[in-house]
């Protein structure tokens, strides 16, 4: 189930670009347009879910081998330092999109990140290289 008034139900039926990184039938995987690293990456359900605390069982199951995957392959394709993988329930822990979602977020050495680390529009030239790079490792 998707819905009208959703960003990522709109990216999911393909009505906004995206940076896609994976897909398979009941996930997709695509870069964060505001990245707090490069390489930063999302993974959504294609299932309309405001988060943890909603989303159904077998949709949350499904999701988290995506993100492995997503994970593995960033690694792969960038070295980083570390990857944290964030999920964000509320506006008191800085959910801003109400669709469920994994960040695939890789770290650098004393990169200084926060937890909630704020919005900032990435360079799209540079999100869209590196996209391609951790897809070559999907
Ligand atoms: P959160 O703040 O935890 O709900 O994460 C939502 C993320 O989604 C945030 O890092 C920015 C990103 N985002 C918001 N709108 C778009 C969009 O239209 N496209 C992409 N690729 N990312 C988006």
């Amino acid at each position: 189930m998707l819905v009208d008034d959703c960003i990522f139900c709109k990216i999911i039926r393909t009505e906004v670009p995206c940076f896609k990184v994976y897909e398979n039938d009941r996930n997709l995987a695509f870069m964060d347009i505001n990245p707090a690293n490069p390489g930063h990456c999302l993974v959504i359900p294609k299932f309309h879910a405001a988060d943890l605390l909603t989303i159904p069982d077998d949709w949350l199951a499904g999701s988290v081998a995506a993100v492995k995957l997503v994970a593995t392959a960033v690694q792969k394709a960038l070295a980083p330092h570390g990857l944290n993988i964030v999920q964000a329930n509320g506006p008191g822990a800085a959910q801003s999109v109400m669709h469920f979602h994994w960040h695939v977020l890789p770290r650098g050495e004393d990169d200084g990140l926060r937890l909630n680390w704020g919005l900032q529009p990435g360079d799209m030239d540079a999100i869209a290289i590196l996209a391609k790079r951790i897809q070559g490792f999907i």
